[in-house]
């Protein structure tokens, strides 16, 4: 492969755009199908998606390349994301949206006898993240591009994303989700940028001709990490920004080493291990701690990312490269950068910095968010694997944790206590580094996800950091791209929004204001129109819900939504108990004033997350029950939707009357589904927890159904929880909790449901689940009483869209940029 680096030269290039009429396209498709990949009419659909992403990719190169060069100029500040994960969902669509390309492609397509709608549909879903944080990063990365700004998102190509989910006998059953294995079309293999990241061997302490001491990291077993990119469209800027995705592979050296000694299978083998890196997403969305292969992934991106940008820093003075170079942390999965970082600028030959030169680098151009106030879903990695992996990494941080833990004794002398409390290594049997405690140490800025959330982090986990450097710590409150989950998602209500408010609102939010007064003054034609939008997108569900599950939905009923990560914290317990409980009146013949509704729930467990499978097995059993009950009658319809992802999502949150955001308070760091359910006019019934916060205060107390214990109370009631007197003074929740223990639920398996029984009724239920019971069914009662008045209720949803404006990544990555980044936005002319 030619060592050159054509991008370095960034000559400005003389690269018109491709022509993109609708014969243009039509005959690009065509070219690529017959041409490029051999296939004809007649084929699978994939081949003529594989062939218009070809020719989409093809319209994309000239401003990808474009937006690349002016990057590339000297006295560009760049910033770089680095995540483990992207949970990107589809691209074509996005891209067209971008480009203003659905009406000429849908007029090209039509050639090849079938829809743009079904072309699309054959796109694998890029699931390469397990849940909120990925999505945001994806979210981030579209904002970043439509801002203008000089972004480079940085991650890992796994072979296989998430898992796909289907239910057998109504458990979860993981299948694993090769989403690559035709190809994929938008990414650019670069193997001429690619980089070398060592693992294990041994450390040595070396005299330089200069006579300068340094470390050296020798007898390392290497792998190759090679990037490809994928394109980051803006909206109708010709932005385009970049992601690059490292696949490991192995070094020739490495299987030459065992060839040479004979053994070739060996050194064929060895590839392999090489290759496993980058094999799999690991789909715990908390930390599942020790894994040495998720250790050597955060290290492989780390190293490979930084390594990236030193490479294009080339010999510019070190002295400079804070003024232009800023990383973020997607959390604490890639904080080794903080130890990589230092081991570069200490070790590199062409570098060999002195420890306060470097620190002084490192801590100025690294941010860290952290994304979770649940204690135990802290990283820790056990000292000893570090050892093993990364002993050159480890003395690092070894010195850091010296030299910082020498601050903490001149800042609070005899503090003891303190200083066992923030040393970078937690003391005991098996020594751990607290990843969190490095990415504070080692950089500028420290930010968590909402307001509620950073300002608990400074109060409970961050305490001791933040009485030492108050400065560092800030919030941002996340949000979601509304190209994707209103534009895209919502294409009826798009259209309505263009017609009132112009266009603009897709890279302008907060015009969505100007929808307030249709509600106020109750415009009749518009709010019919806001009804018949919402029908139509509430049949699109029930049509997805009966192709999946069989069950039918009446869209005239209330849809009651709950889809996310099954997490006890998430409490979708809660939102079972009350179905119970509706099926309970029913039953009873407490059903006057009846309001017909359809819950809706979904979401995937970690494989090892036993109580998660189990409530998944109740949501399936109690929707057996429910739907098949003749004195139901309809009235009441419950599934569990299998293989909740970000292309369902995107059909799921049009159609929501209800969006239900009930953890614990105190307990979800922000949420973003809360926010595209309420952009696309659902109404939130949830706890004063995370951005629900925020959503209630820019809706206001009269537009959500707001329950439950605060997080103060929460903490109070911890420690002198008595479940069993919330049941005595609750007939309603003593029946339920009756119905569920006479194995209603699970008549073919007594006591099946016997351990979330007794997790609820527990006093140490940390959930505090039953605690929240009557107060979650009482907003539930008023939503119903909300409803009966349709009038009042459309008022309500015109009001949360109108109401969602802050909630566009626009504002946050503008909050992001003008308080950690400074970088400058590139202004195109469109
Ligand atoms: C860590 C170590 C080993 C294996 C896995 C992990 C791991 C992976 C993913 C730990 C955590 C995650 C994901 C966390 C997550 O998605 N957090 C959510 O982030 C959202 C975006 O900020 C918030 O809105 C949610 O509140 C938060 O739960």
């Amino acid at each position: 492969m030619a060592e050159q680096d054509t991008t370095e030269a960034c000559v400005l290039p003389n690269m018109p755009a491709l022509p993109a009429t609708p014969q243009d396209l039509s005959q690009d498709i065509r070219r690529y199908l017959e041409y490029h990949l051999g296939r004809f009419l007649g084929c699978d659909h994939f081949y003529l998606y594989e062939s218009l992403t070809y020719t989409i990719r093809d319209r994309i190169m000239s401003d990808w390349r474009n937006t690349w060069c002016l990057y590339k100029r000297v006295g560009v500040r760049r910033a770089h994301y680095l995540s483990l994960e992207y949970l990107i969902g589809r691209s074509l669509g996005n891209h067209l949206l971008n480009l203003d390309l659905h009406e000429p492609v849908d007029k090209a397509v039509k050639d090849f006898a079938i829809s743009l709608e079904e072309i699309e549909d054959t796109e694998p879903d890029a699931g390469l993240g397990n849940g909120g944080l990925g999505r945001l990063a994806a979210c981030f990365l579209d904002s970043c591009a439509t801002l203008g700004l000089p972004v480079t998102g940085y991650g890992l190509r796994y072979e296989f994303g998430m898992f796909k989910q289907h239910i057998d006998n109504g458990y979860q059953v993981e299948d694993p989700d090769h989403w690559m294995r035709d190809g994929h079309p938008w990414e650019v293999e670069r193997p001429e940028y690619m980089q070398v990241v060592k693992f294990g061997g041994r450390t040595e302490r070396h005299i330089d001709l200069q006579h300068r001491a340094h470390g050296r990291w020798v007898d390392t077993e290497d792998v190759v990490a090679v990037p490809y990119d994928v394109p980051v469209s803006g909206y109708r800027n010709k932005i385009v920004n970049t992601l690059r995705l490292w696949s490991a592979t192995s070094t020739d050296a490495f299987n030459l080493k065992e060839f040479n000694a004979g053994d070739y299978t060996e050194s064929v083998a060895s590839k392999n291990e090489a290759e496993n890196i980058t094999m799999v997403l690991y789909p715990n969305d908390a930390s599942e701690n020790g894994k040495e292969l998720r250790l050597r992934q955060q290290y492989f991106l780390t190293s490979a990312s930084l390594q990236d940008v030193f490479r294009q820093w080339g010999d510019q003075p070190l002295g400079e490269f804070a003024k232009y170079n800023v990383f973020q942390l997607n959390d604490t999965h890639p904080s080794i950068a903080v130890a990589e970082m230092m081991r570069i600028l200490l070790d590199d030959p062409n570098k060999r910095l002195s420890w306060n030169e470097a620190w002084a680098i490192t801590r100025q151009c690294m941010a860290y968010t952290n994304h979770t106030l649940l204690p135990e879903a802290l990283e820790r990695w056990p000292v000893r694997l570090f050892k093993q992996l990364l002993p050159r990494p480890l003395e690092i941080i070894y010195e850091i944790n010296a030299r910082f833990l020498a601050d903490v004794r001149q800042h609070w002398p005899g503090d003891t206590d303190r200083v066992r409390r923030m040393s970078l290594i937690e003391e005991g049997p098996d020594p751990q580094i607290r990843m969190a405690w490095l990415a504070i140490v080692g950089s500028f800025s420290v930010n968590g996800v909402a307001a509620l959330h950073s300002k608990l982090l400074t109060q409970g986990l961050f305490r001791d950091f933040y009485e030492l450097w108050p400065e560092r710590f800030n919030n941002k409150t996340n949000g979601v791209t509304p190209r994707r989950w209103l534009a895209m998602a919502n294409p009826e209500l798009a259209e309505l929004l263009s017609e009132q408010l112009g266009d603009g609102w897709q890279a302008d939010l907060s015009r969505l204001s100007a929808l307030r007064p249709f509600a106020e003054n109750d415009d009749a034609a518009f709010i019919e129109r806001w009804q018949q939008i919402r029908r139509h997108n509430k049949q699109r569900l029930a049509d997805m819900v009966k192709k999946e599950t069989g069950v039918t939905f009446d869209p005239s009923a209330l849809f009651d939504v709950q889809v996310k990560r099954i997490h006890e914290y998430k409490r979708q317990l809660l939102n079972v108990l009350h179905v119970v409980h509706l099926y309970d009146r029913i039953r009873r013949g407490d059903d006057g004033d009846w309001v017909n509704r359809c819950v809706l729930i979904g979401g995937k467990a970690a494989p090892g997350y036993q109580r998660a499978k189990e409530i998944i097995k109740l949501v399936n059993n109690v929707a057996g029950v429910v739907n098949n009950d003749p004195a139901v009658g309809g009235r009441l319809k419950v599934v569990f939707l299998p293989n909740y992802d970000v292309t369902k999502m995107m059909t799921i949150c049009p159609a929501a009357d209800l969006s239900e955001q009930i953890s614990t308070a105190g307990k979800e760091a922000s949420g973003t589904g809360n926010m595209k359910f309420m952009m696309n006019g659902a109404i939130t019934i949830g706890t004063y927890d995370g951005a629900n916060i925020e959503i209630l205060d820019a809706v206001g107390e009269e537009n959500f159904f707001l329950f439950g214990l605060r997080a103060d109370e929460v903490a109070a009631l911890r420690g002198n929880y008595q479940p069993q007197q919330y049941i005595e003074a609750d007939a309603d929740l003593a029946h339920v909790l009756a119905l569920l223990e006479s194995d209603h639920f699970s008549g073919i398996e007594p006591g099946l449901f016997r351990p979330i029984i007794d997790g609820i009724k527990s006093p140490d239920d940390p959930w505090l689940t039953l605690a929240d019971f009557r107060s979650y069914v009482d907003a539930q009662g008023r939503a119903e009483r909300a409803w009966r008045d349709q009038a009042a209720w459309v008022r309500m949803s015109i009001c949360n869209c109108a109401a969602s404006g802050g909630f566009s990544t626009d504002r946050t990555i503008g909050e992001y940029n003008s308080e950690i980044w400074r970088l400058e936005p590139l202004i195109t002319s469109v």
